[in-house]
């Protein structure tokens, strides 16, 4: 069990480093998030890897094939949180990566392609509302319109990415060329009870839901809670209020194909003795079958559109990220597959409700995916927790199949079809 100790050993001094007291919180680009990825270094470097740091802030650790020709696979997933995290939700996966390269240098296994461990900066998009930043960068598909996004201090990710050492213009260099990518692999938490509920310490992911995030903003008008009659009123909280039951009521009448969920809610301004005038929500709708996403969404903004018309509120309706449902790789399922039952271990299959950085690197890559499982499935929570034991079971599965990999692998024979 000694590497799973000492991953968990990591896992627990990396979730000391956080912006705020007594919560786990690393945001893109604070002080915490650029001290935790120090701690990245210095773990990718005692492990004997090359280490960079790329212009969007991923944290990059190299093992170069003595016969490189550049094709490369890459093992990674997230060091960013969303706010009051758990300790698990990317880093399990990072950590985890570097355990993978330090065995295999330690284990002096020649490898016929270099293989990288990438902790991507910025997953959850919790300061800029953007999410992928890091996986994106590594894919060459970031897109620099977003460089004018602000956080709630109405800094732009601009002077975000200035602010910890990168170029902004330059953020696609370091990206892997899509005809150098031999797969993709990441270890990650379920997040959901499956695995918990079955008694299974893995399983493996077949698809990633596609998801839409959109910021509904309505527009009321504020106006004195004691004087103004209830019929002439424009109360924008009433109107959220309303829009947040109907989505729930929506995902309850189709919830074998969705989930749907409005995480945020802002009121400005906002005083006991105040009519509200404006509120802020965001809008999560997420499901594996792609055309039912589409429909749904549309659905939602009708709705929203007719609560809106019988208030007399205005409504925007802001679409900020949509991502089609992503479908693993068959070939390294095939290879995760064998792997798992090599371990002892019944191999699920599970869809990822959660998105991944999996999902940015598909554009270029063949990509595979190991869900771990925790404690009752909870994520996005300082509940979170995985076994050592289950770390354990994680990586005996994770060696074999990286070693099935390269096995398999044949530099003519192994061809993406992009
Ligand atoms: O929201 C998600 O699915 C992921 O945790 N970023
Ligand atoms: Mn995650
Ligand atoms: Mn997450």
């Amino acid at each position: 069990m000694k590497r799973a100790e000492k991953i968990l050993k990591r896992i627990n001094e990396l979730s000391e480093i956080t912006e705020e007291p007594g919560v786990i919180t690393r945001t893109y680009g604070t002080p915490a998030f650029v001290e935790g990825r120090l701690l990245i270094v210095q773990w990718m470097e005692e492990a004997g890897l090359q280490t960079s740091i790329d212009h969007i802030g991923n944290v990059r650790g190299k093992i170069i094939s003595e016969d490189s020709d550049e094709k490369t696979f890459v093992i990674g997933s997230h060091i960013d949180t969303v706010v009051d995290a758990g300790k698990f939700d990317g880093p399990l996966g990072v950590i985890m990566g570097i355990d993978l390269a330090e065995h295999i240098i330690s284990s002096k296994l020649k490898l016929p392609f270099d293989l990288e461990i990438v902790a991507f900066c910025d997953e959850e998009g919790v300061r800029f509302q953007t999410t992928f930043l890091g996986s994106k960068a590594l894919a060459g598909s970031f897109e620099t319109v977003i460089l004018n996004e602000t956080d709630k201090d109405d800094v732009t990710l601009r002077q975000a990415i200035q602010g910890i050492g990168g170029d902004p213009q330059k953020i696609n260099a370091k990206s892997i060329d899509a005809k150098n990518w031999l797969g993709y692999f990441e270890i990650h938490i379920e997040q959901g009870p499956v695995l918990y509920e079955k008694n299974i310490p893995v399983g493996l992911v077949t698809a990633i839901a596609g998801q839409c995030r959109v910021e509904i903003v309505l527009e009321g008008f504020a106006g004195h809670a004691g004087t103004v009659p209830m019929q002439m009123r424009k109360d924008a909280l009433a109107c959220a209020a309303e829009f947040i039951l109907a989505v729930e009521e929506f995902a309850e009448e189709h919830k074998d194909k969705l989930v749907a969920t409005v995480g945020k809610l802002d009121v400005p301004h906002s005083a006991s003795n105040v009519i509200p005038g404006k509120a802020i929500c965001t809008l999560d709708v997420r499901s594996a079958d792609e055309n039912f996403l589409e429909s749904a969404l549309q659905s939602i903004k009708k709705v929203t559109i007719d609560i809106c018309s019988k208030r007399k509120i205005d409504l925007q309706w802001n679409n900020i990220l949509q991502t089609k449902p992503v479908p693993c790789d068959q070939q390294l399922n095939h290879l995760l597959q064998q792997s798992i039952t090599a371990a002892g271990y019944d191999a699920i299959e599970l869809v990822s409700g959660a998105g991944h950085d999996a999902i940015a690197i598909s554009d270029v890559s063949p990509v595979s995916m190991m869900f771990v499982r925790c404690f009752k499935g909870i994520s996005h929570n300082p509940l979170e927790n995985v076994e050592t034991k289950d770390i354990a079971a994680a990586i005996a599965v994770a060696d074999n199949f990286l070693n099935l990999f390269i096995s398999n692998y044949n530099k003519s024979k192994w061809k993406y079809q992009h």
